[in-house]
């Protein structure tokens, strides 16, 4: 067994979630806060002291104070773990920066920001590369550095933050990261950030993704990487993410069983208060099932932490039992009422309306 340790990043604490309601944005705010607890946790499972961080740790620049303060508790309190912290994107090092700001306020000794690229001895013949963002686009591939980093003989474990060859978001082709930086600067392993889902991104190089999930975009999200440098190219995934984002398309015809598809997206036993779910429904519905199907999505909707349903691509099938059923006792038989008075009294708008109606009613 080699050095393990524990790979995160893109914690983006103090991310907003606008877009929600104020109950669900704050819950989603909260969540990353307690994804650091449930870090520390799996840390400890797996027997290991060192968490490291590949950058983007706070979402914005310039965080309120009470979003420093937090981590900062949270991170203080695991006291049995050493948190090594990257400025990434996000949260880029310099003068005037949050990682300043936490600084003069005086870190607890086991929260250590990397915030120049030197390298740092996390144990003996163990060392650290890091990689910091200084500005909001350095306009190079800030992995080269490590390169001309001397250490004594050791382990050396990169951390970076950053697009890679061949994929990932940045549009500046410059900063990207290059994908055998761990062959070209003798690297046991490169642990990076910025990605959102985990993946493999080059010679011993990983994403781990975001911990706590936050989009619905349908890649590996909610997990941590505990690696092992005997096996660099081959770290363990653990779930750590609280919220379930999913975006499930729904293909209804008519006379299917709609309750029982529903059953399955919406599981009796599972937790839905943590479940955020944006729902497509396409195909075609009868009234009478399309309101059965609003009764349903109704009740879950109560369950869930969020629901949004999208019904453009949903057409409604002709069914005559229903339109039947509605003349007879519903809510049309009012509408055929007006309708047939306004029609004897010449309105031939209302009199078209009613042969429409009628029409629909015998099919
Ligand atoms: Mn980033």
């Amino acid at each position: 067994m080699g050095f393990r340790f524990l790979h995160t990043a893109d914690w983006q604490l103090g991310k907003t979630f606008g877009s929600f309601d104020v109950e669900t944005s704050q819950r989603l705010q909260q969540a990353r806060f307690d994804m650091i607890d449930r870090v520390a946790a799996a840390a400890r499972a797996a027997d290991m002291a060192h968490v490291l961080v590949a950058g983007d740790v706070f979402d914005h620049r310039y965080p309120a104070q009470t979003v420093l303060s937090r981590a900062v508790d949270r991170m203080a309190q695991a006291q049995d773990l050493t948190w090594w912290l990257l400025p990434g994107n996000h949260d880029p090092a310099g003068t005037d920066s949050l990682w300043e700001r936490l600084m003069k306020a005086g870190l607890p000794d086991n929260l250590r920001p990397l915030i120049t690229p030197e390298p740092v001895k996390a144990e003996e013949g163990v060392w650290i590369l890091p990689a910091p963002w200084d500005t909001k686009r350095p306009g190079r591939d800030l992995t080269e550095t490590f390169q001309n980093m001397a250490t004594s003989p050791g382990l050396r474990i990169g951390l970076a933050h950053g697009g890679v060859e061949a994929f990932g978001s940045d549009p500046d082709e410059r900063q990207v990261i290059a994908q055998d930086r761990a062959d070209t600067a003798d690297l046991t392993y490169l642990a990076l950030g910025d990605w959102h889902g985990a993946r493999r991104a080059g010679v011993r190089a990983w994403y781990p993704g975001t911990p706590e999930p936050d989009s619905f975009t349908n890649n590996d999200r909610g997990k941590v990487l505990i690696v092992d440098t005997d096996t660099p190219d081959a770290p363990e995934l653990v779930t750590v993410g609280q919220f379930v984002w999913r975006s499930p398309t729904l293909e209804l015809e008519p006379e299917q069983d709609v309750q029982e598809a529903l059953d399955a997206l919406f599981p009796t036993a599972e937790r839905l208060d943590q479940y955020l779910v944006k729902l497509t429904l396409v195909g075609q519905a009868t009234l009478a099932e399309q309101l059965a199907l609003e009764r349903r999505l109704k009740m879950e909707r109560a369950r869930l932490a969020y629901l949004d349903v999208d019904t453009d691509a949903l057409r409604t099938a002709a069914d005559q039992a229903s339109w039947q059923e509605m003349l007879d006792d519903g809510a049309l038989a009012d509408v055929a009422k007006t309708l047939s008075t306004d029609a004897e009294q010449g309105d031939e708008v209302a009199e078209e309306a009613e042969r429409l109606l009628a029409g629909f009613a015998q099919g």
